[in-house]
């Protein structure tokens, strides 16, 4: 009976990120810069477009990273600054692009530097108005920002 309780929220988790196709977010130019040696952390960019209102609430690096956030990059007095964001929001046929010196996701305590010519999968959750999660999975080829 124990069990099956500590069971039912996990079960919950994964029946709310149920994929769904009508309203899905497109996802492009997904890459991963490589890593210099030295460099422990990682970073994603990639091009999303919802056709509806949706946030960007959880990103996984499945197998590659320990931990994913969300962060942006801001000019303050000429000094950039990065800040982790809890979600980052869609607005409908608006591309938000995570690129370098803006939006990026950055990967933590990766299982080991990224090379070019690697790929990496990554899980993304996205949350509509309605507050429905839909899971979203895509691959990344690794690149030299160069
Ligand atoms: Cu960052």
């Amino acid at each position: 009976m124990i069990k099956l309780l500590k069971l039912i929220p996990l079960i919950l988790l994964i029946t709310a990120c149920k994929s769904q196709v009508n309203t899905e977010v497109s996802i492009s130019d997904a890459w991963v810069r490589e890593n210099i040696p030295g460099q422990e952390v990682g970073a994603a960019y990639m091009t999303l477009k919802s056709p509806i209102k949706s946030t960007l609430v959880y990103a996984e690096a499945i197998d590659a990273a320990g931990s994913v956030e969300i962060h942006s990059m801001t000019m303050n007095d000429g000094v950039m600054k990065m800040r982790m964001l809890d979600e980052l929001p869609l607005e409908p046929n608006k591309p938000v692009e995570l690129k370098s010196g803006s939006f990026h996701l950055m990967l933590f305590d990766l299982k080991e530097p990224f090379k070019a010519g690697q790929k990496v999968s990554f899980k993304l959750c996205f949350e509509d108005a309605s507050g429905k999660i839909t899971e979203q999975h895509i691959t990344a080829p690794v690149k030299s920002p160069t």
